[in-house]
């Protein structure tokens, strides 16, 4: 019987936090073949902290139970550069949580040193085309702290996730416009990946048309929809006492998916990418933007139409980027 690589190069596919819980919705789609295609066999190099190693163990049990076959190993580790040697995808998923009574400078000072070490790590060790999409908390810094710590990574290599997000006021609007999911289009999130980021459905599509044609309604497009996304992460923690874990998995695939991908005509897609001072988004930041892939580089969607309103909502996310950057910018090399 043919195999199903068909004779292909295994994609080394580190993720960290492993044995954590998205970590556990996350490995068995990647290792089925949902992020990578149906015929790109892959390793998975695991990273955890110590402590987590022997849960993270049983988790490979289970993935040796599934028999997949387009997985041709799995390492793991609690030591970065062995997690990240030669890996042609990071997927950095563990961080260091909040805690009750911990102030955001700490939980962000927390985070700068372990995405430090990581940044470093993947800048001596990883694949001379590595791609890395952070997804732990406060994701678009941890991702500008790993990025700075990388000087050999170019600075277009680095993701930040703002998927969940778009996939949750897609979903929102497909509802409230009464068409399938698929049928909307064009949803940008800028910003943050916080509780300033903007979800930006004015400029979305739904069955091609304009969706002003479709909703026409701004007070809720700018108001009720706007704080619905940004709170959604909220909403799921007090309905299941944990916080979004299948959804962040899926948002991670589809992130990579859409890095990987041509962007279909006309569409576009949220990642947190650097700006080059786009749209007046200070340069250097990593900020949630309209993105363009052609299947190996990207863009970002210049020339959209925003209001004053919009531009106050996209400043609101930045100030608090900016705010983070100034908290963590004694870590930065
Ligand atoms: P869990 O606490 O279940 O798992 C995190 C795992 O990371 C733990 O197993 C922990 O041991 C490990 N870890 C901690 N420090 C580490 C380090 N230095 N190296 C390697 N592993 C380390 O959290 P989970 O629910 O899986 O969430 C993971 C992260 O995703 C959190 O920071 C969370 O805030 C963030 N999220 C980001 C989202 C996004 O859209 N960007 C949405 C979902 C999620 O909230």
């Amino acid at each position: 019987m043919a195999e199903p690589s068909g004779g292909r190069r295994p994609m080394r596919v580190a993720v960290s936090g492993a044995a954590g819980q998205i970590g556990y919705q996350l490995l068995f789609r990647i290792a089925s073949g949902q992020m990578l295609g149906p015929d790109q066999p892959l390793v998975l190099q695991l990273l955890e902290v110590e402590a987590a190693l022997p849960a993270l163990q049983g988790v490979v049990m289970e993935l040796d139970d599934c028999a997949f076959p387009l997985l041709q190993g799995v390492e793991t580790s609690s030591e970065a550069r062995s997690a990240f040697d030669g890996v042609d995808l990071a997927l950095l998923v563990g961080a260091m949580p909040r805690r009750e009574g911990m102030e955001r400078r700490d939980l962000l000072s927390a985070n700068a040193q372990i995405f430090s070490v990581q940044g470093r790590a993947l800048n001596e060790v990883a694949g001379s085309e590595v791609r890395i999409l952070v997804v732990g908390n406060p994701c678009n810094t941890n991702c500008l702290i790993a990025r700075s710590n990388a000087p050999e990574i170019p600075l277009e290599r680095w993701f930040a996730m703002m998927r969940l997000d778009q996939n949750r006021g897609q979903s929102l609007l497909a509802r409230r416009a009464g068409v399938a999911v698929q049928e909307v289009t064009n949803l940008a999130v800028w910003g943050n990946h916080s509780a300033t980021q903007f979800p930006d459905a004015r400029q979305a599509r739904i069955s091609g048309r304009p969706l002003s044609q479709v909703i026409d309604d701004e007070d809720w497009l700018l108001g009720e929809f706007v704080t619905t996304v940004q709170q959604r992460g909220s909403a799921v923690i007090k309905a299941r006492g944990l916080s979004s874990a299948a959804s962040a998995a899926n948002a991670a695939i589809d992130s990579v998916v859409s890095i990987r991908t041509p962007t279909p005509a006309g569409d576009w897609t949220s990642l947190a990418v650097v700006s080059r001072g786009e749209y007046g988004i200070p340069e250097g930041l990593q900020f949630g933007f309209p993105v363009r892939s052609d299947g190996s580089s990207w863009t970002v969607v210049e020339g959209l139409d925003q209001d004053q309103r919009a531009m106050e909502l996209i400043g609101r996310s930045r100030s608090e980027l900016e705010g983070e950057r100034e908290e963590i910018r004694h870590l930065l090399p």
